[in-house]
């Protein structure tokens, strides 16, 4: 243990003494005096007492290292206290050093000539380079001869492709037209095994997979707007998916990335979940949802939602939500004005299924909030006055049965009329 310690000596940063009485200059200019200083700490009591408090706590995984080496354990504070350390995702550090995105990459099925070849000949991605080298190495030899990528890319007309096709010819099976989830798969592996963003997630492969999969859903929420589970090359050319990626290449705090890939996202969408599946089947009921955002939803609409109206669950037990299903709802809730979310509360409200929401039915909803009011002793706003208002705001040419209208503006309604 000291003799590790003491070989790191040379890389010793004066600063990190912190000796107020010493100027961090004199220290420099004189490194044996550093390095007698650095022995001297390393010997204190203090010192071992505090490399053994490290060391336990790096084996339960309570605390972290970041890159300057100072411990960031108290962010585990942070954590609701009803959730096990155990079984909640590490945070993220909050900023990762400066130091070249190629000097963090570790060795994988594809080399980082190969990843290089992907992103600077083929202009894809660098994490489509693993599904790309399989698909060119068809008999699993591992290498891929320069003639191989030739017949592949040339041949196989890669070149005339716009970026969509080629990526969507690379990711899809070659007996289907189109993509599923568990295509994107090897994408969200080779992301994991190489993004220096997502290097602290090493030690906990479970929560690798749940980072995996929110991602898959959420390209999938935004992408296959038919909803499916089958993304189209279609579908694919009018996302912006490629853009996102290409952005995770050049963007070493993956949280910047806030198109799919920000692992903060995925932390409060996964703490959330977390939190109202009070018994961790990993399951939960309209009663469990029903507390979602400080009880921010009505019991219409919840009911709604169990109802599977806006979308139809992919929980195979009945009456329960599943980690997918209720990604699709916390990304509707929580952009109610992007497409996908308009359309999911459009339907939670358009009550007869007809397209067309009439004031019958969005009064239906409004009831429960106006009763809440009430009871919260808030002055209630009537829901005349919020139907001219909506009168006003689109001016429709024939009432609210202007269902082309309807949809821009939904998302004013849906504040009012789904939760508070
Ligand atoms: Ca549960
Ligand atoms: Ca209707």
């Amino acid at each position: 243990m000291e003799v590790e310690a003491v070989g790191d000596v040379a890389s010793l940063d004066p600063d990190s003494l912190q000796l107020p009485e010493l100027s961090p200059l004199a220290l420099k200019s004189n490194p044996f005096l550093a390095e007698e200083l650095f022995s001297l700490w390393l010997s204190l009591p203090e010192t071992g007492r505090l490399v053994k408090n490290l060391l336990t706590d790096a084996r339960t995984g309570t605390s972290s290292l970041n890159a300057t080496g100072n411990l960031t354990g108290s962010t585990t504070n942070l954590l609701p206290s009803m959730f096990p350390a155990a079984s909640t995702p590490p945070l993220s550090p909050r900023s990762t050093s400066g130091s070249p995105r190629i000097g963090k990459q570790r060795s994988g099925p594809s080399s980082l000539e190969f990843k290089a070849i992907t992103k600077d000949i083929c202009k894809l991605p660098s994490v489509l380079s693993t599904t790309l080298f399989r698909k060119i190495d068809v008999n699993n030899s591992g290498i891929v001869t320069r003639d191989q990528f030739v017949d592949y890319w040339i041949g196989g007309n890669m070149l005339t492709m716009d970026l969509a096709t080629r990526m969507y010819t690379i990711l899809k099976q070659p007996d289907r037209r189109y993509l599923t989830q568990d295509d994107f798969k090897p994408v969200l592996h080779e992301l994991l095994a190489s993004h220096p963003g997502l290097e602290f997630l090493q030690n906990t492969p479970e929560f690798q997979e749940r980072y995996a999969e929110t991602v898959v859903y959420r390209i999938f929420y935004y992408i296959n707007r038919s909803g499916t589970g089958r993304l189209t090359l279609r579908e694919l050319k009018r996302g912006n998916l490629i853009a996102a990626l290409q952005h995770v290449d050049d963007e070493e705090d993956i949280n910047k990335v806030l198109r799919y890939f920000s692992y903060e996202h995925f932390y409060v969408i996964y703490c959330k979940f977390w939190e109202l599946d009070t018994d961790h089947d990993f399951l939960i009921d309209n009663e469990n949802l029903i507390r979602y955002g400080n009880h921010a939803l009505t019991y219409r609409i919840v009911d709604r939602i169990f109802s599977q109206i806006p979308r139809k669950f992919r929980s195979k037990v009945e009456g329960k939500m599943g980690y997918e299903d209720f990604v699709y709802f916390i990304l509707s809730e929580e952009d109610k004005s992007s497409e996908p979310g308009l359309e999911y509360w459009f339907k939670c409200i358009d009550l007869d299924g007809n397209g067309v929401l009439t004031p019958t039915e969005m009064q239906f909803f409004y009831e429960e909030q106006l009763r809440r009011m009430e009871c919260m002793a808030q002055e209630p706003v009537l829901f005349e006055d919020i139907l001219c208002q909506i009168v006003d705001m689109i001016g429709p040419e024939r009432g609210l049965q202007e269902k082309v209208a309807v949809l821009p503006w939904s998302c004013v309604l849906i504040n009012g009329f789904c939760s508070n």
